[in-house]
């Protein structure tokens, strides 16, 4: 697939937006593996037709990130760094389903993941054309190696011809949306 090491490193590849701050986890989610902060990182999938805000996450150990979602029907679901827009090739990509179709406002559930490591975290939108549009997002970037940055993921999106649905949901989970009337 591609090699990222070809393409043109940009300067000013971290010029990213942070998240917002943080709001305090009001979900059930629960990990076996990391102790849950309190800590819960809103975001908001399809802003702008087919966008993620924020589509940059800066998250610690056991923080819950939650997407919401507007019309009409997107997705969330784990890519590796040099092959977006599609699963991570082990199987082991968390993937929200396609469980959030709205015609207008937000869908009635949101997607939740545990952040489990400091490690970075790249994600898509796998419906239609959504990620080659730019639909995808980072939790975690490594702001000081621009050789990985968001913009070179879009780029990389970019230049796919197809997105991937994941074969099977999971590795996050789909709750009652706990504020759905939220200003978005
Ligand atoms: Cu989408």
């Amino acid at each position: 697939m591609h090699s990222f090491g070809t393409f043109t490193i940009l300067s000013l590849a971290a010029a990213a937006t942070i998240s917002a701050a943080p709001t305090a986890t009001t979900a059930e989610e629960a990990s076996n593996t990391v102790t849950l902060t309190g800590v819960t990182h809103s975001v908001i999938a399809g802003l702008g037709h087919s966008l993620f805000d924020p589509d940059n996450v800066v998250a610690d150990i056991g923080d819950v990130v939650e997407w919401h979602f507007l019309p009409q029907n997107h997705s969330i679901a784990q890519s590796n760094f040099a092959e977006p827009c599609q699963p991570l090739s082990d199987g082991t990509s968390f993937f929200s389903g396609f469980n959030f179709v709205t015609q207008q406002n937000q869908a009635p559930d949101v997607f939740q993941i545990v952040v489990k490591d400091k490690n970075p975290i790249w994600y898509y939108c796998p419906g239609q054309i959504h990620c080659q549009e730019g639909m995808v997002g980072v939790i975690n970037q490594q702001f000081d190696n621009p050789d990985f940055s968001l913009s070179k993921y879009k780029e990389l999106a970019a230049e796919t011809r197809i997105s991937i649905v994941p074969p099977v949901q999971q590795g996050g989970d789909v709750i009652a949306n706990p504020n759905p009337l939220g200003g978005f």
